[in-house]
């Protein structure tokens, strides 16, 4: 395989940080089996955590009024991929990336996956792109794409989403992701069941061109583009739509899509319930944004996440395997560290919620012993489980320290010196 960041150089930041790592492992360890914990099994959950980079994070997106680009951004989807592999090296925790056409459309998609290849990378979910115009694209998506109230633009918007399947397939994927921003702006603008009646039957085309083994993840947004009247705004909506359209379809939750306050873990736990939870898109949020690094801002909310998503875990089995994607848009920092940093705190959360001892819990509800039940879950969150995701890192060959080790490498030196600027070449987009 492949690899981005010299294995010496990797080996010798962990070196430096053995001891100290060890000391804290031991010391958790024996914490943990004073709970009836065993350390090592949690260092082997951790490591078969897996969530997906998504492609156009690796670039800086900016935000609706500027764009500062970095340095050393990926100008194409190969150099993006690079720097997928770069995150994958130093945290093992992803190993799949998430593409976007038709900003990442390869000339050659048997390239594409031989790069991957070499890398190490798969590729999860595709999402297509009907949100903004393409150059020598025919029909406008100014007054929406799958829900316009132009047959030509809505046969052209599920053209594209086909085309994304086609490619995906291509590609080793499984599963395609539609977000559409389309909506009104006006009271009167748009006749609202009638958009949601041409968004069905826009998609009920896409459905019908997937695959057997392929799912299509209708992802909501409370608002933004559309600032009055979003059709697929909440998850009842998405929830009614992927019902409607069969079992090949599911819900994406992306954190940042919800008004402000509203209980995101309880969305999860009812989709779960009803078979319906496609997979995520994390990212963290103060307001009304979808942008943040993961766990930046409310982690007990990403742990509660996890805390539903081990309960149905364990009711469900093995077949219960949503996709987990990262998707924030990166303005003042580093892409690389964000999305190293994000993938940690995400495998942290599913770490801490494997802590929780499911049948006491449930013995506890079952009481009614209220605040027994709150400090059931605070003492897994509480509980800083660093040093077992820095000894699953170390031992699957990554890096103790992802973020330290990545600024060691010099990484993204090579990468300005290599990537010099091109214009119009920018490696993101805001999702
Ligand atoms: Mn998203």
């Amino acid at each position: 395989m492949t690899t981005l960041i010299d294995a010496g150089l990797v080996a010798a930041h962990n070196d430096k940080l053995a001891s100290g790592l060890q000391a804290d492992y031991d010391a958790l360890g024996s914490m943990l089996a004073r709970r009836g914990r065993d350390i090592e099994a949690l260092t082997a959950l951790a490591q078969r955590f897996a969530v997906a980079v998504p492609s156009w994070g690796v670039g800086t997106g900016g935000t609706r009024f500027a764009r500062f680009p970095g340095r050393g951004e990926p100008r194409n989807v190969f150099e993006k991929l690079d720097d997928c592999a770069a995150i994958n090296q130093l945290t093992r925790a992803t190993p799949s990336v998430s593409l976007h056409f038709p900003w990442d459309r390869p000339t050659d998609a048997n390239e594409l996956r031989q790069q991957a290849d070499a890398l190490g990378l798969a590729f999860d979910a595709v999402n297509s792109n009907t949100f903004q115009d393409q150059q020598s694209q025919e029909h406008t998506y100014k007054y929406g794409s799958l829900t316009a109230t132009s047959s030509a633009t809505r046969a052209q918007a599920v053209a594209h989403n086909i085309d994304c399947i086609e490619l995906g397939r291509a590609l080793g994927s499984k599963a395609l992701t539609v977000w559409v921003g389309d909506g009104a702006n006006f009271p009167g603008q748009h006749n609202l069941r009638g958009a949601l009646e041409r968004y069905l039957d826009s998609m009920c085309s896409i459905y019908a061109a997937l695959p057997d083994d392929w799912n299509v993840f209708i992802e909501h947004k409370l608002f933004e583009p559309a600032f009055y009247a979003t059709t697929i705004a909440d998850w009842g909506t998405s929830f009614a739509c992927a019902t409607a359209l069969g079992p090949k379809a599911k819900c994406l939750v992306d954190l940042g899509h919800h008004a402000p306050n509203t209980n995101i873990e309880m969305i999860v736990a009812r989709l779960a319930q009803f078979g319906k939870l496609g997979g995520f898109h994390f990212n963290d949020s103060k307001y009304g944004d979808d942008d943040l690094d993961s766990g930046s801002i409310n982690p007990f909310q990403l742990f509660l996440v996890f805390n539903e998503l081990a309960d149905a875990a364990l009711r469900e089995g093995p077949s219960f395997a949503p996709a987990y994607m990262l998707d924030q848009s990166h303005n003042v920092t580093d892409p690389i560290e964000s999305l190293m940093s994000s993938a940690v705190e995400v495998q942290r959360a599913y770490v801490q919620a494997a802590l929780v001892d499911r049948a006491e819990l449930a013995a506890l509800q079952e009481a009614n012993d209220v605040l027994s039940c709150a400090q059931a879950l605070k003492a897994a969150f509480r509980t800083d489980v660093s040093p077992i995701l820095a000894m699953a890192r170390v031992r699957a060959g990554g890096a103790a320290d992802p973020v330290a080790c990545y600024r060691e490498s010099g990484y993204r030196d090579r990468a300005a010196a290599n990537r010099p600027a091109k214009a119009g070449a920018s490696g993101s987009g805001i999702v």
